[in-house]
């Protein structure tokens, strides 16, 4: 089957795009469109030309899967395809169904004109892959839409509606149907007669700009580009289009898209979106997920309302139950509270929020439950309030329900012997707060049965979240191997170095915020506490060095912003340093022996991060996480590690497995048993390779 179909609708000739799944622009259908093309130029009786896609996706952009390979350059390459589209002697349309997205929106930038179905969407997220749309989209857009929005819809990646793309002036109509408007669109073309400016020519929109637009958008996209080089290489091609001649433009473009295509951090972006696809599947899996129609949430708290926010967004009826009524009504009172926020903030629109709203209903019985299919039960860390609670669900819900936990601490195991359908008992562990944060981290039970599994995993999809599988063990995937950060992070202070100087070193790695101020925002109380508990039952890690840091913290009444102070001060939402978080750091040294000394920023980076490599070689180790991706999935999107460093294993990776394994042999060992190097990260660190799959 041809993966462009051609065929004649009286004077127009369509080419419709069959390239499953997303249409992307591999090389045979880069040359299938161009053989099209030239078919209908030299077809006399062809007047107009019209380009459609499926009904979901127009073009998904260029092949991601060719990059680095020469397929991606052969002819005809990306560039060239759109020049020609824009040198055809007889109009081209491109109709828009779906998404246009990167490489998909330049070829329709390379049309006589654009049309779209209201529910289309359109945008360049190639920043996201570390690159910049190189087929000309940095030079076409700001002809039709100016500098200012044609940057930040680039440096964003945003996709926009199709309203908002007309507003813009991306596109040129919004039609009832793709094919069928934009043949019309080009019958209309053809009748006016005159001529069309390509938008590669067009001037008015790039002609008398102040440079001061630029140094203005260098400002605020440099400081929100966290070390990701391709966004100010963006604003730079902007100003390209607004300057140079259009085909000095061009080559400016590709010149700055060839240096993003060879960079490190276009290669770990484009890992990243694999990674992230991949970690959907789970391998050996084959059942097919359960219908999920209604849902509970159990516990009206932060996390609560939360998932009961989540699912309500997602357009899935909720009752969120609390057999509290005061503190069911403070929970609804914030969940409200959150919504005025975010219409105030304009990041949802007044008719969602009230939908949203009505979707969640309240109940302080578990007679609620009788209908459901699933339960999120988001109460307390406590394992034997989880286990009363699950016995509940067990007699209140239908037999078919699937009963979650949210613990993040808590064995799956244990919660699910409280009833008596074990098979359909599985772990949820959405981050705080769950509304905002993508990752959801789901957790098989030794009985989770694979329905069970496949449901959650798909939940996760419908819910909008980031995916990933783990398996039971204390702090799953990710706080796992948090514990070796932030652990890490407190031993460095006793040797040394002071909360600023760890959290500059992190945030300038490009993690969002680093482990103490990270821990402020927490709270330090929440640490501690467990900690605490685990001593008094005997159940901390043996041989652990412990830092009596945070503890102290703690019993100072610093329990991090809350109070206004923890590591830091703070006045307003500006952290300070402090003199009494020293002099706590400093009696902690002295205690231990330990002489303070100047510790190198280099070294910061390499303790905090390699530790948690090492732990992260243990979880693929015993089956926790089915592959290294799934690790760096669940750190991108559960705390902001940066995806153009990939994530821990990719970085560990790439930094060499030998080195990561010198540094923990060199410097965690001695922190206890758990920190001893993982025998893959040995054996891996010895064959020269790197992850497993
Ligand atoms: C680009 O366009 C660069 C150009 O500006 C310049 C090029 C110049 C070249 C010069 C010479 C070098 N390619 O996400 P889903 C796969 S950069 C290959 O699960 P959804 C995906 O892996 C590109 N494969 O579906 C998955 O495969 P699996 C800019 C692609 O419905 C399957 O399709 N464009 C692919 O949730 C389904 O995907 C983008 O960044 C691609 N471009 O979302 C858009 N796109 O089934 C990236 C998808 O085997 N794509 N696949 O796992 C997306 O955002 C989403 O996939 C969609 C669909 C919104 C399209």
């Amino acid at each position: 089957m041809s993966v462009v179909n051609y065929s004649i609708d009286g004077d127009i000739a369509v080419l419709a795009l069959n390239n499953p799944p997303v249409n992307a622009l591999s090389a045979a259908l880069r040359g299938a469109i161009g053989e099209g093309l030239a078919r209908a130029n030299a077809d006399a009786a062809v007047r107009a030309i019209v380009i459609v896609g499926g009904a979901d996706t127009f073009i998904a952009g260029a092949d991601i899967a060719e990059f680095g390979t020469p397929a991606a350059w052969a002819a005809p390459a990306l560039p060239d395809l759109v020049l020609m589209l824009e040198a055809s002697a007889k109009p081209v349309v491109a109709g828009i169904a779906g998404v246009a997205l990167g490489g998909g929106l330049e070829v329709a930038l390379g049309c006589a004109a654009r049309v779209a179905v209201a529910s289309a969407k359109v945008g360049l997220p190639e920043v996201a892959l570390g690159l910049l749309p190189g087929a000309g989209g940095t030079q076409r857009l700001p002809r039709l839409i100016g500098p200012e929005a044609a940057i930040e819809m680039i440096t964003s990646g945003k996709h926009i509606p199709a309203s908002q793309a007309l507003a813009l002036g991306v596109i040129d109509a919004v039609v009832d149907r793709a094919r069928e408007g934009a043949i019309a669109h080009a019958r209309a073309l053809v009748a006016d007669g005159r001529k069309i400016v390509p938008v590669l020519e067009r001037t008015d929109k790039v002609s008398g700009i102040d440079p001061a637009v630029f140094a203005a958008a260098r400002a605020t996209v440099g400081k929100k580009a966290r070390g990701r080089l391709a966004p100010l290489k963006i604003v730079d091609c902007v100003e390209a289009a607004c300057t140079l001649a259009p085909h000095e433009g061009l080559a400016f473009e590709r010149a700055r898209f060839a240096e993003l295509l060879a960079s490190d951090q276009r290669e770990a972006l484009v890992y990243y979106f694999f990674a992230e696809r991949e970690a959907r599947k789970v391998p050996g899996l084959v059942a097919q997920p359960m219908p999920v129609n209604r849902v509970a949430v159990i516990g009206s708290g932060t996390m609560g309302g939360g998932i009961a926010m989540v699912f309500a967004n997602a357009g899935l009826p909720v009752t969120l139950v609390d057999i509290n009524p005061e503190a069911l009504a403070k929970g609804r009172a914030t969940i409200e509270k959150n919504y005025t926020t975010s219409v105030a903030r304009g990041s949802t629109p007044q008719a969602k929020a009230d939908k949203a709203i009505g979707l969640i209903s309240g109940a302080t019985d578990y007679a609620a439950l009788a209908d459901v299919d699933l339960v999120v039960e988001a109460v307390f860390e406590k394992m034997a309030l989880k286990k009363t609670i699950f016995a509940a669900l067990d007699h209140a819900t239908p037999s078919h329900a699937i009963l979650a936990t949210n613990t993040s601490t808590l064995d799956i195991d244990a919660i699910a012997s409280a009833t008596t359908r074990p098979d359909k008992v599985v772990g949820t562990h959405f981050f705080s707060p769950a509304n905002v944060m993508k990752l959801l981290e789901n957790v098989r039970g030794k009985a989770s049965s694979p329905e069970t599994i496949a449901t959650v995993m798909a939940l996760g999809r419908a819910l909008g979240k980031v995916t990933v599988l783990a398996g039971n063990c204390d702090g799953f995937i990710a706080n796992r191997m948090l514990q070796y950060y932030t652990g890490e992070a407190e031993y460095l202070l006793e040797e040394g170095a002071t909360p600023e100087q760890v959290d500059r070193v992190a945030e300038a790695f490009g993690m969002p915020m680093g482990p103490f101020a990270m821990g402020d925002l927490a709270g330090i109380d929440v640490g501690v506490l467990i900690r605490r508990e685990r001593a008094a039952a005997g159940t901390l890690p043996h041989g652990e060095r412990v830092s009596p840091i945070s503890g102290r913290l703690f019993d100072a009444g610093r329990l991090g912003q809350k109070t206004g102070k923890g590591y830091y001060r703070y006045e307003g939402r500006e952290r300070l340093p402090d003199a009494e978080t020293m002099a706590i750091i400093e009696a902690a040294s002295r205690e231990a022996g330990i002489e303070r000394r100047a510790i190198p920023d280099a070294e910061i980076e390499e303790r905090l991060f390699m530790p948690v490599v090492n732990e992260g070689a243990k979880v693929l180790e015993d089956g926790t996480a089915a592959r290294a991706g799934d690790i760096d999935v669940a750190w991108v999107n559960g705390y902001g590690w940066p995806a153009h460093k990939g994530g821990p294993m990719w970085w560990g990776a790439r930094v060499g497995l030998a080195k990561v394994l010198a540094v923990v042999e060199r410097v965690s060992a001695r922190n206890g048993p758990r920190w001893a190097a993982s025998a893959l990260l040995v054996r891996l660190a010895k064959e020269g390779g790197g992850w497993p799959g």
